[in-house]
């Protein structure tokens, strides 16, 4: 949708509401095309105002009537909202609107998916509902009665009556506009109840259309796993009488926190083991979790204005993974985290994107929930937590319940409590929500006469608008390692503030070898001239799992690159410490299997341009599978014993043991497939039973060249499963070789069953082929022109999903003379196409800067 003038908001211009709200009752009478909304809201003067100036947003609304204290006004309408004089007292305003939930593609506000009415409020959707401050300062209960002929109608909070033809909801806890939401269709529910820690019995709720009702067990044990370890952690309990979570198909994001109705992708929630992977099942424990918990981090205490939304994300964020930590394994999904981290807020922090954890300004603010706002959010609370400690970590975070329940908050309230707990003074820590760019350490030792120095150097590159950044507080966890493996200095946080800072560890018979940064304990890029002997011996001995892990991934780095310029590289250090590893019976299944994955190609191809190269996507590529042949052989004698030795006899089940050993399978899988053209991936997939094996096996199938009839197999099997035929559609154009990838990608896109409406089918296509460096960074520019045509054609359907698919361009500046012509070519058209959203718009002009 074309805004007429795309404005740039400022934090700095924040003022409070000239009214507050004191209590909301929404009518709605459902009809597809033509809903009617009838507001009724008691506004009061806001004593901290500076201004009487009332404004109500509104967008793509038809206004029918509008009253104050039930004598009719007529309001100056603009395209962002009215204006309407009114008394300097509290007063009733009510208004009727008429809106289009049938036509509503771009999934914000109110609209139809798969015949179901559903609403996505945050972050400024609400103003499509009807008029109203859509601003999260301004909170207030609500009333919802929903009118229409679905037989399921609901809303926030609990039922507080219901109809033929008519429900109730009223929802005590005030809240802002975006945490609103509203569901009406033929939903099934499964259902269950969950008795809080003081003894109160909630009900439990999850929706689905009807024939998705086989998928929710899974779902709902990981809310009632959340609920118990929100109270058990964090001393959080739920606060109504009834929690639900609906499914619908079509949605922009993975999930909504919305008060007591969360609203979920389908491919966040359902879930079964024929049709999703281990993978889908973490990652829907996490966003269950997620949603969950911003119930206390979000929804009881919110955001003041959307400059803060990293209280809410980074925070819950960083909930969100310590229970994946405590139910999984914890070595494990830290190592996931990094490489999520990794793979794409670094990417984001290191290219024209690169913004604050909280921004100073924004045009649409749907294009900042980001890895930046999420994750590096996320990392700046672990930092914190590791600086203060536990305890007063949990003492600091019950203040933060306390003091400001009920309140809409700032990244300085945060941060003031800890100043409060502890005495610390934080300003040079608050550095990290106020400087983008990811800080690089650069790390010398020295040993004499028993004293070991490490001298840590800090800088942080210029971001876009930001230059001369001043030195952070670091916290690095560094223990010390004697040759023979012993831990003569276990894990000690050094805290750097300077530009550059000296450490001493006295008393040390050798000369010890260092690991640092464990459990990568700052998001930052470390690096150190270290021999390939002493990362082999950590990958052999550090205490520290993440390390050991580090040092694998560091030495398949020194590989890949040094292929890719043509050196010499330690090949034969590194597969021989892969192959000690892999004959390790101590270590677990799930960190071999990460230890044998390859680092990313767009990792490496960041990797190189850091170093001064013009990374070439080609040869990265082919470095990358000269590799894997080398693992492939190197390893053949271990590969079918560990390989028989993963076979599970049990059910199956999406637990930690049970995904690290198929993980592990699947990723020897892929080396036996270099030695024997497929042969064992077909057998593998002959009789996998459950989509883990299934999906994997067929990914090497096609990087085999022979998934001809597989691929026709699985979409007769599954046709009618659209969260199955996502993955369908994806992993032909991931495993594609670089040559056929465009190609692929295109008939994709001309296959009946891809529908661009469908957020999930889109990235399905599009995302996949971003995923695919080689192929999307085609020498002749195909990649990019279809990636730029698409783009310019979702826009005006969806114009979210277009912006966040403009990130495929963000890494161009790395890229040789041709490709970043060609880049910034496509980029160009885009921003030509006529009526282009400011979201495409705004990312368009920051990525070509
Ligand atoms: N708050 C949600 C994410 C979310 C954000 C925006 C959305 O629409 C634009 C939808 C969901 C979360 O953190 O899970
Ligand atoms: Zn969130």
């Amino acid at each position: 949708m074309k805004d007429a003038s795309p404005q740039t908001i400022f934090l700095a211009d924040y003022t409070p509401p000239a009214y507050l709200v004191e209590d909301v009752h929404l009518t709605f009478r459902l009809a597809p095309s033509a809903t009617r909304v009838i507001s009724r809201i008691r506004f009061v003067p806001n004593p901290d105002a500076k201004s009487r100036d009332f404004f109500l947003h509104g967008q793509e609304l038809t206004l029918i009537r509008a009253t104050i204290d039930g004598a009719e006004v007529t309001p100056e309408i603009t395209e962002a909202g009215l204006t309407c004089a009114v008394p300097d007292a509290p007063f009733t305003w009510e208004a009727e609107v008429e809106i289009d939930p049938a036509g509503n593609t771009a999934l914000e506000g109110l609209y139809m998916s798969n015949g179901m009415y559903c609403t996505q409020c945050e972050a400024e959707g609400f103003r499509k509902i009807t008029y109203y401050p859509d601003r999260p300062d301004v909170m207030a209960p609500f009333t919802v009665r929903i009118e229409g002929d679905a037989p399921v109608m609901l809303s926030n909070g609990n039922p507080t009556g219901e109809g033929r033809g008519w429900a109730e909801w009223t929802d005590p806890w005030p809240k802002p506009a975006y945490l609103f939401a509203l569901v009406a269709g033929d939903l099934v529910a499964r259902e269950d109840s969950f008795v809080t820690m003081s003894g109160k019995e909630v009900a439990l709720r999850l929706w689905t259309r009807r024939g998705d009702e086989g998928k929710t067990a899974f779902g709902m044990e990981a809310l009632k796993k959340s609920m118990r370890w929100d109270e058990e952690v964090y001393g959080r309990e739920y606060d109504l009488d009834i929690f639900q979570i609906v499914a619908v198909s079509d949605f922009n994001m993975g999930a909504m926190e919305n008060k007591g109705l969360n609203i979920f992708n389908t491919s966040a929630v359902l879930a079964s083991p024929e049709t999703s992977t281990d993978a889908n099942f973490e990652r829907i424990e996490a966003i269950i979790a997620h949603e969950y918990f911003h119930n206390w981090t979000g929804n009881r205490i919110t955001c003041r204005d959307w400059f803060q939304l990293s209280l809410k994300e980074g925070l819950t964020v960083f909930r969100d993974q310590q229970f994946t930590a405590d139910m999984r394994s914890a070595a494990v999904s830290r190592i996931e985290d990094v490489m999520a981290l990794r793979g794409r807020q670094f990417r984001e922090d290191n290219g024209p994107l690169a913004h604050q954890v909280q921004p100073d300004s924004f045009v649409e603010i749907n294009n900042f929930y980001t890895a930046t706002v999420y994750e590096k959010g996320a990392e700046v609370i672990r930092m914190l937590k590791a600086l203060v400690g536990d305890d007063d970590w949990r003492r600091a975070l019950d203040l933060y319940f306390d003091r400001h329940d009920g309140q809409a908050c700032t990244i300085d309230d945060w941060l003031k409590v800890f100043e409060d707990t502890t005495g610390r003074d934080l300003s040079q820590f608050r550095l990290w929500y106020k400087q983008a760019g990811t800080p690089r350490l650069t790390v010398t030792d020295d040993f004499a006469e028993g004293t070991y120095t490490l001298t840590i150097k800090q800088q942080t590159p210029d971001t876009p608008g930001q230059t001369d950044k001043k030195p952070m507080l670091i916290p690095v966890a560094v223990g010390l390692l004697n040759p023979n493996g012993d831990e003569v200095v276990p894990t000690r946080v050094l805290e750097v503030t300077e530009a550059e800072q000296s450490f001493a560890f006295e008393g040390l018979a050798a000369k010890p070898i260092p690991s640092l940064l464990r459990g990568f304990s700052a998001p930052v890029i470390l690096t150190r001239d270290t021999s390939a002997e002493e990362r082999a011996f950590l990958l052999a001995h550090d205490t520290d799992p993440f390390n050991r892990w580090e040092a694998g991934r560091a030495l398949a780095k020194d590989v890949l690159t040094a292929k890719v310029t043509g050196r010499d590289g330690p090949e034969r250090p590194y597969l021989d410490a892969l192959a000690a590893l892999l004959r390790d019976e101590g270590a677990d299944p799930a960190f071999k299997a990460l230890a044998l994955r390859q680092p990313g190609e767009d990792d490496i191809a960041q990797t190189l341009f850091d170093a001064g190269h013009s990374p070439d996507p080609d040869r990265i590529h082919d470095a990358a599978e000269t590799l894997k042949q080398q693992a492939a052989e190197h390893l053949q004698d271990i590969i079918p014993r560990l390989a028989a030795e993963m076979t599970i006899d049990a059910p199956y089940a999406p637990d930690a043991e049970q995904s690290g050993k198929r993980a592990l399978r699947l990723g020897l899988l892929d080396l036996t497939t270099r030695l024997d053209g497929g042969a064992e991936a077909e057998a593998v997939h002959a009789v996998a039973d459950n989509m883990t094996l299934s999906l994997g096996s067929l990914g090497c199938l096609i990087e085999a060249g022979r998934a001809e009839a597989a691929l026709a197999a699985f979409h007769a099997r599954w046709q009618d499963d659209a969260l199955v035929l996502d993955k369908w559609f994806t992993t032909q154009i991931v495993h594609a070789a670089p040559g056929d990838a465009v190609s692929i990608a295109e008939r994709l896109s001309r296959h009946p069953d891809f529908n661009m409406k469908n957020p999930n089918r889109f990235r399905a296509v599009f995302g996949a082929l971003a995923m695919n460096p080689a192929g999307f960074h085609a020498a002749d520019g195909s990649g990019y022109r279809l990636m730029a045509e698409w783009i310019a054609r979702l826009d005006p359907v969806n114009p979210q999903i277009a912006a966040r698919m403009t990130t495929a361009f963000e890494t161009w500046r790395r890229y040789d003379g041709d490709r970043k012509q060609m880049i910034r070519g496509a980029l160009e058209g885009i921003a030509r196409t006529p009526g282009l959203s400011s979201d495409s718009g705004e990312m368009v002009a920051r990525i070509l800067g």
